[in-house]
């Protein structure tokens, strides 16, 4: 029977362990068993669950690989969801995605349970015994394996869907360019529903052999110990953590500080990415640890597209040069493809690493594409001296703040239902430690007075806390352009 090569590569490192935490070591060969017996249990005397839709709700570990990895042996489709949504997000990706179950942990089954029930949903708690492992199907890599939830031009996120296929090749790529040795070891912090803690760090580690030390979240005094100790090899994160680590070390006592870097500076690999990483970050991080950076590019319908070479030049201010397999090229507004330096254009990328479809919208994924095959990220480029340099996107209504895609028009639905809202307009600026802060211009009914405070509290129970504004400006109307339409370079300038 062929295995999937997720598989087919854990079989070959079966005694090498995989996640190592203070509680103990679990080997490939330990996520191997337990994938097969979640898979068993999941198919419940099915041959196959034929690209049926299974949520996985729990934090980065060896618990979460081994449900990943069984769902995808039992021929389901992973559909990640966030740990610290709230509930009418998580309801959105069950619906949207159709999904008939959901894994979780243990503590994140006693969170869900209610939802399930509602919605009359299976739930798989992770953390309990499963039994023997029977026969599993024969899966093709042209099958559905996830489909990861992203915020857009849209009010709603649409979801990603990818293939066994597009997994592989996401994660070859990366292998090749940077390198990946059974030998490495790195942290794991990042939330496990996007790609870069799924696909950069998790996948990618597995592919090779290597070790990976799980963190439920970006605990830092815990993970710079574990630096201290030369824990790792590879160390990969998003730019608003670089800047909370400069701001640690500088804090830091001489001796303590001088520890941390000697940590640091032995590391064979630190990379940055989901964000731009600011030219002084670059510096400041060198400058205090020795180590350059290595910026690169990727976008949830991709994977990684564009990286500054393991071995080179790697300039700050730029992410670098198409990934091996990847084609990238620019397009010019007026259509034209960009074959000179120095003329920016959106950026757009052909290979076997782009995804299939969002799930269920024909309409977006036609849009999202062109003739060729070439998917338009929507994200703008130029290339100086042979690296391509972001300058920004196309749309205001995306944000990124410490890595996370947000949708202005998602968080301004969101703050329409505020019963003292009668307009808003969402917009990112400029922030040193998130890259950009989600800032609200509202107009109140009647001048009802809106504090900050008591609007972030409110927004927590319907967005995830990233979602929610860290700046608000109270106005007595939006600026809007003759069509009535709001403008929002002009909101810009409200918030002074
Ligand atoms: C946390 N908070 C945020 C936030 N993260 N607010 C805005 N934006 C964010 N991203 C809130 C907390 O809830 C808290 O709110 C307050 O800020 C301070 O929290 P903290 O403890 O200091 O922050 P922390 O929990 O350490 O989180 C910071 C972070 C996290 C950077 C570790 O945001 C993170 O893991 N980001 C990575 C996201 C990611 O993986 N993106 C990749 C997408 S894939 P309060 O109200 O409680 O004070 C992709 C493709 C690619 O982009 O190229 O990789
Ligand atoms: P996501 O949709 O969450 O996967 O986020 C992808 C987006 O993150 C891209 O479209 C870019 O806008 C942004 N991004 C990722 N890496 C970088 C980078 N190195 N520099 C600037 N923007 C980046």
């Amino acid at each position: 029977m062929p295995d999937l090569p997720l598989i087919a590569r854990a079989r070959a490192h079966a005694s090498s362990v995989a996640f190592r935490t203070p509680q103990g070591a679990t080997t490939y060969q330990d996520l191997l068993d337990r994938s097969a017996a979640l898979a068993t249990v999941l198919l419940a005397g099915a041959d196959d669950l034929r690209e049926a839709r299974v949520a996985l709700l729990a934090p980065a570990g060896a618990a979460y690989v081994a449900a990943q990895w069984g769902l995808w042996r039992a021929g389901a489709v992973k559909v990640p969801i966030c740990l610290t949504a709230t509930e009418p997000e998580w309801e959105y990706s069950l619906t949207d995605s159709g999904a008939s179950a959901v894994m979780a942990d243990a503590a994140s089954a006693k969170r869900i349970a209610p939802l399930c029930a509602r919605l009359g949903l299976r739930l798989i708690d992770i953390d309990a015994p499963a039994g023997q492992a029977g026969k599993l199907p024969e899966l093709t890599p042209a099958r559905r394996a996830m489909i990861l939830y992203t915020s857009g031009t849209t009010s709603k996120p649409k979801g990603v869907v990818t293939t066994h296929a597009h997994i592989a090749a996401q994660i070859e790529s990366l292998i090749k360019a940077w390198e990946w040795q059974a030998t490495d070891r790195i942290p794991l912090f990042l939330p496990m529903h996007h790609i870069h803690g799924i696909i950069n760090v998790t996948s990618c580690a597995l592919w090779a052999g290597a070790t990976i030390e799980p963190f439920a979240k970006f605990d830092q005094p815990a993970i710079l110990e574990r630096v201290k100790a030369d824990a790792y090899t590879l160390f990969m994160a998003v730019p608003t953590i670089y800047v909370k680590l400069i701001q640690a070390l500088e804090a830091a006592p001489a001796a303590e500080r001088a520890a941390i870097v000697g940590g640091f500076q032995r590391l064979r690999l630190m990379v940055s990415g989901s964000a731009a990483l600011p030219a002084s970050v670059h510096e400041q991080w060198t400058a205090l640890t020795g180590q350059k950076l290595l910026e690169r590019y990727g976008m949830t319908e991709i994977g990684m597209a564009i990286s500054n070479p393991l071995r080179g030049e790697r300039r700050p201010g730029a992410v670098g040069q198409a990934l091996p397999g990847v084609e990238v090229r620019l397009k010019a507004e007026n259509g034209d493809i960009i074959t000179a330096e120095d003329t920016p254009g959106e950026i757009q990328v052909r290979g076997p690493n782009v995804f299939t479809e969002y799930w269920g919208k024909p309409a977006a994924t036609a849009e999202s594409f062109e003739a060729g095959g070439w998917y338009r990220t929507g994200d703008m480029a130029v290339l100086e001296t042979g690296y391509y340099r972001i300058m920004g996107r196309l749309s205001v209504d995306i944000i990124k703040s410490g890595g996370y895609k947000l949708s202005a028009l998602e968080i301004e639905a969101a703050l329409l239902e505020h019963p003292d809202i009668a307009e808003c307009a969402v917009l990112g600026l400029p922030d040193d430690t998130w890259g950009e802060a989600v800032s609200a211009a509202v107009v109140t009914k009647n001048g009802a007075a809106l504090a900050l405070p008591a609007l972030r509290e409110w927004c927590k129970s319907r967005l995830s806390v990233y979602k929610v504004p860290q700046r608000l400006v109270v106005v007595k109307e939006l600026p809007r352009n003759a069509m009535g339409k709001v403008t929002k370079p002009a909101v810009r300038g409200l918030f002074g």
